[in-house]
């Protein structure tokens, strides 16, 4: 039998946010009510991710979502999933969802202080050929007063994120989290149905050799763009060309720029010229999460977290990753523009 000792005190997520809301003076428990629930809605989603295939929930329902994708029956799932368990932790007032085109109001009976935005299933694209897929979400405070949450309450600068974070089903599946005091990595083991706590106060590598982007988009990229590629591959100063991965997949691409540095970018492009990835529930949550690692995340202009929203679903140029890596870019933004 497996001899490796069982950890009889062990960290699981829940146990680390009830010690963090034990910690944060005056705290109710509603946040932590509102983490747990998105936590289990995560799990679900994980399951379901795994046994997609044998219960035929690939291929596509049928519908397209609010920015044209073909939806998969698994984005179905998932984000009926997201909202079911949100609104039945008592803590939401209001949320965005990728999949749903209107702010999604909770019914009044079941209003909390907090706003939600989310992606519940990011990549879906990748699917059916099992590519890793990825839940995205980031938490606020209401702001509004009146009776009614109102898209306000959404469109709130990154910023004034409490609380984010990406669930990655990849190889194992992981949640990345963080209210503001560091990032925090934990594995779900499935004997337990928990998340452990696996990296405390993860901390990104101030320069990597990885940059990651769709070169498929060349043609259409801004100068700066192609001359800074330039420089990764044939370095005039001497130093070794980056290495280049590309999943497609967002939270992929993201989650292995924090665990091996680097740059990943999705830069505007003449077809898309905000860019494609969503502001609200996937550049605001990774920005924030990128920057409690010690990262950088930019539109090439300004600050991803100080951008404020004018729309649920706009779109922003995105590139984060390493310091170092994202200041070098933005010199070639000043030097190309
Ligand atoms: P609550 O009364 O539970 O809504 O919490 C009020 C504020 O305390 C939140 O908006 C957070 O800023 C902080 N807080 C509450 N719970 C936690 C937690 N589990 N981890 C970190 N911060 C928390
Ligand atoms: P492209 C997936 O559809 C997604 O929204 C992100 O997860 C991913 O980073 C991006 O689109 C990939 O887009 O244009 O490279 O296929």
């Amino acid at each position: 039998s497996d001899q490796s000792a069982f950890d009889t005190d062990v960290w699981t997520l829940t146990r680390f946010i009830i010690e963090t809301g034990r910690q944060a003076k005056g705290a109710t428990g509603e946040l932590t009510q509102l983490i747990t629930a998105m936590l289990t809605a995560i799990k679900a989603i994980s399951s379901a991710v795994r046994k997609a295939g044998l219960a035929h929930l690939q291929g596509m329902a049928g519908s397209v979502n609010v920015t044209g994708d073909d939806v998969k029956k698994l984005d179905v799932l998932s984000n009926d999933l997201v909202i079911n368990m949100l609104r039945a932790s008592y803590s939401t007032c209001c949320m965005v969802s990728e999949e749903n085109k209107e702010l999604i109001v909770t019914p009044q009976d079941k209003r909390g202080k907090y706003v939600v935005c989310f992606d519940p299933l990011d990549g879906s694209s990748n699917i059916d050929c099992l590519a890793s897929i990825g839940t995205i979400f980031a938490i606020y405070k209401r702001v509004s007063e009146g009776e009614e949450p109102t898209e306000q309450d959404a469109l709130q600068p990154g910023n004034r994120i409490v609380c984010a974070g990406y669930a990655l089903y990849g190889s194992a599946t992981l949640v990345a989290l963080s209210t503001g005091a560091g990032l925090n990595f934990f594995m779900l083991d499935p004997a337990l149905g928990e998340f452990i706590l696996t990296e405390r106060n993860v901390k990104i590598r101030q320069k990597g050799n990885i940059y990651s982007l769709n070169e498929g988009y060349a043609k259409y990229f801004h100068p700066s763009i192609n001359e800074y590629l330039k420089h990764k591959k044939y370095p005039q100063d001497g130093g070794a060309p980056y290495g280049a991965r590309y999943v497609g997949s967002m939270v992929s691409d993201v989650h292995r720029t924090i665990a091996y540095g680097g740059i990943f970018m999705y830069p505007a492009n003449e077809k898309s010229p905000k860019g494609k990835l969503r502001l609200l529930y996937e550049c605001n949550p990774i920005a924030f999460l990128m920057e409690q690692a010690g990262g950088l995340a930019t539109t090439g202009t300004q600050r991803i977290l100080d951008v404020q929203p004018e729309s649920l679903h706009q779109r922003v140029p995105f590139v984060v990753g390493s310091a170092d890596d994202v200041t070098e870019y933005l010199s070639f933004v000043q030097k190309f523009s």
